[in-house]
């Protein structure tokens, strides 16, 4: 299956471009076959490791065969358990896609999985006039059917680290991504760098995540007291250093490029064999420049490389004054840039990622971790020591959740505090909105539920640029229907189109019966970069732990579904305030977040986190009117609800219509659309005449004036 587009391209003389496209290349293509596989698995075979080789026993003879090094490359090793996972040309992560800026890029996507319609987000891709291509299943596209294929086309803008993943159901977190790299053409800053290398990031779960989904969402109220049975919780979810939850749903280990190692299921002890982690190779002296992505379903880790600083030049394709820190926070959705110089004593060092799990239960735990490999040439010798944070020498932490971490000893600096390299001058919004991403307790389901504002948002049936009036008639549009407060409903957000807008993006923290209700979320704004003006904290205890809301907010009703500041609050403009598409909402606290509404379209935005994005933590920003949008291609995928009633249906059986009078309707349309070209054909031909006829008598009229506008040839 996989080679069929590649064979279509070879005939057809296109070239396929594999990972990263030429520069002088005008259109580079690339050709995704989704399908299932499995992890740990060969021709079918289950893979076993032992005496750091991996084996499987032959179908034939029953005998075990060593895997050849080449065959052992194809084994997808994941965390070294058999687990179903969705891969794209067979790879996990799917094939990185890099090119440079402006070229035109086509993804050619064919559904193989046997039983789930898909779509793919281009994640931090502007996609000005094709708001369409976006990739948002049920909002910016119909769903691809299994067997059907589907072609993405979009610009490539702006220059950055990205990614691609579904953006359709539970599969991001069964592995629907990869990399989408935007390089600037002749790049200078190339030559700063000998070598770049892309890593992502994400935890991996026991259980298949729709599984696990569908038994979050439906036994919430077990989940809040433990994982498992209801009266012999075995799950404990695991908090930060604030109290704050970090990890709701049982992980048991991270995947860094694929690669990770499992802990047993009931403690944090690593029972398998040592499966090969992800190495990068580097030279004495050289500098390299590393692009790292939070590719996971809802978990933040911590990075950092032993004995070396990373410094920060980008997030989110936003280019940053470099900055030195001991270790960055990224949460799901972002992505940082840094760079490693390799100036240390030759070996062999861990670059580490760590969840920031501190407590389970009370008691301290393990945080979920997994490391890759640093190797510098012609050394074997091994420094793997993490950095010990002190009161004396606290850490350099970027982008933690919290204000700070007093029990790692980290002073947090926060993304708001980092300077754009690039002035960016957005005048003083005409518009403000407060968004509160917060838990609502559902008093007849007796759950707590994501919302936005206490709103719970559902798709509409069909994209509404694909098929605006009949669906703006037909949906559920959230303030306009009688929904209950348990009901989900299409949330839209109308922005007028070419205004600066203010977004106050706050999440609020229940705390009933003293258990802290709410976490920090991850936000994602689709089709727009915005500007990080400001980052509020709650209030914390002497230990650094959680005590109540920053207090410019103010709750106006009892579930905080609306917020306003307490005060009269004034955010002052920054035109080098970072730029980004993804960004962290402290739990308790707030982030303003100020962007041009130039790019008209339904925009997605959403918490990152897979499972509250599902659970309806999302709306729709309608950018202007539709008709400031532009028109989708003409023969773009269909989908909708259908709906037929007894008259039609009874009147339909009496006489049931052949197909042929559809034929002839057609062909009568057909006939109507070619006598309308006649007609405007000639209606064009005469005005032209009109037009050349005034145009010559206005010159006429100019030159008996005395004076000549249009130079006479
Ligand atoms: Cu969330």
């Amino acid at each position: 299956m996989k080679y069929t587009y590649l064979l279509i391209a070879l005939l057809s003389g296109v070239v396929f471009s594999n990972e990263e496209c030429s520069e002088s290349a005008l259109e580079c293509e690339y050709y995704f076959d989704i399908e299932y596989a499995k992890s740990m698995t060969f021709q079918g075979s289950k893979v076993y490791m032992a005496n750091n080789s991996f084996m499987i026993y032959e179908k034939e003879t029953g005998n075990l065969k060593i895997l050849t090094n080449e065959e052992a490359e194809q084994v997808i090793t994941a965390d070294g358990r058999q687990k179903s996972l969705i891969t794209i040309n067979g790879r996990f992560p799917g094939p990185p896609i890099i090119v440079y800026e402006g070229q035109i890029v086509t993804v050619k996507l064919k559904n193989s999985l046997d039983s789930q319609g898909t779509s793919l987000h281009f994640h931090g891709i502007k996609q000005l006039n094709t708001a369409w291509m976006d990739g948002v299943g049920g909002v910016t596209q119909c769903p691809i059917s299994p067997g059907q294929s589907f072609t993405y086309k979009f610009l490539a803008s702006p220059v950055g680290t990205h990614w691609y993943h579904s953006h359709y159901g539970i599969q991001r977190s069964t592995g629907l991504f990869g990399p989408l790299v935007i390089k600037r053409k002749s790049d200078k800053d190339e030559k700063k760098y000998n070598k770049e290398f892309i890593i992502s990031v994400h935890e991996w779960l026991w259980n298949d995540t729709s599984d696990i989904y569908d038994m979050a969402s439906k036994e919430a109220v077990s989940f809040a007291f433990g994982y498992g049975d209801f009266n012999s919780p075995c799950f404990f979810s695991s908090k930060e250093s604030d109290g704050i939850d970090t990890v709701v749903t049982p992980i048991y280990s991270a995947l860094l490029n694929s690669r990770g190692r499992h802990y047993g299921r009931f403690n944090r002890t690593y029972p398998g064999p040592k499966l090969p982690l992800e190495e990068f190779h580097v030279e004495s002296g050289g500098v390299y420049l590393f692009r790292i992505i939070n590719t996971g379903m809802a978990v933040s880790f911590e990075i950092s490389i032993d004995d070396h600083d990373l410094m920060v030049v980008a997030t989110d394709g936003c280019d940053v004054r470099p900055k030195q820190f001991d270790s960055l926070i990224i949460h799901p959705g972002e992505r940082y840039d840094f760079y490693l110089e390799a100036i240390r004593e030759p070996g062999i060092y861990f670059l580490r990622a760590r969840t920031l799990e501190r407590f389970s239960n009370n008691k301290p735990v393990i945080p979920v971790h997994i490391e890759g490999l640093i190797k510098y040439k012609g050394s074997a010798k091994s420094f793997s020591k993490r950095k010990k944070c002190s009161r004396v020498y606290p850490c350099k932490v970027l982008n933690c959740p919290f204000a700070t971490s007093i029990i790692d000893n980290w002073i947090c600096t926060s993304i708001a505090n980092l300077e754009a390299l690039n002035e960016r001058h957005i005048p003083h919004p005409t518009v403000e909105h407060f968004l509160n991403y917060h838990f609502n307790w559902l008093k007849d389901e007796r759950v707590w539920k994501p919302t936005i504002n206490g709103l719970r948002h559902e798709n509409p049936s069909a994209p509404l640029q694909l098929f605006p009036p009949a669906e703006l008639q037909s949906m559920r549009e959230c303030g306009k229907e009688n929904c209950n407060n348990s009901c989900k409903c299409t949330n839209i957000l109308h922005l007028p189109f070419n205004k600066s807008v203010q977004l106050v993006l706050a999440t609020t923290i229940h705390n009933p019966k003293n258990v802290l209700n709410g976490n920090p979320h991850p936000i994602h704004l689709h089709g727009h970069h915005f500007q990080v003006l400001s980052i509020g904290y709650p209030k914390y205890n002497e230990q650094g732990v959680y005590f109540k809301q920053n207090p410019s907010l103010k709750c106006s009703d009892m579930q905080c579904n609306r917020l306003l500041w307490s005060f009269n609050k004034t955010i002052i403009s920054n035109p080098r305030a970072v730029e980004k598409d993804t960004v962290i909402v402290p739990a308790g606290g707030y982030v303003v977040i100020r962007f041009l509404t130039d790019n008209p379209g339904f925009w997605y935005m959403h918490c990152h986190m897979e499972f509250h994005n599902e659970e309806g933590m999302a709306m729709i920003l309608q950018v202007g009117e539709m008709s400031d949008m532009t028109e989708p291609p003409i023969d773009m995928n269909n989908c909708g609800n259908f709906e037929w009633n007894d008259e039609s249906f009874s009147n339909y059986i009496k006489n049931p219509p052949t197909l042929n009078s559809l034929l002839q309707k057609e062909e009568k349309t057909d006939k109507r659309k070619l006598i309308a070209v006649y007609v405007a054909a000639a209606l064009a031909t005469f005005s032209s005449f009109l037009a050349l006829f005034a145009l010559c008598h206005k010159r006429i009229n100019k030159q008996y004036d005395g004076y000549q506008i249009i130079p006479m040839q």
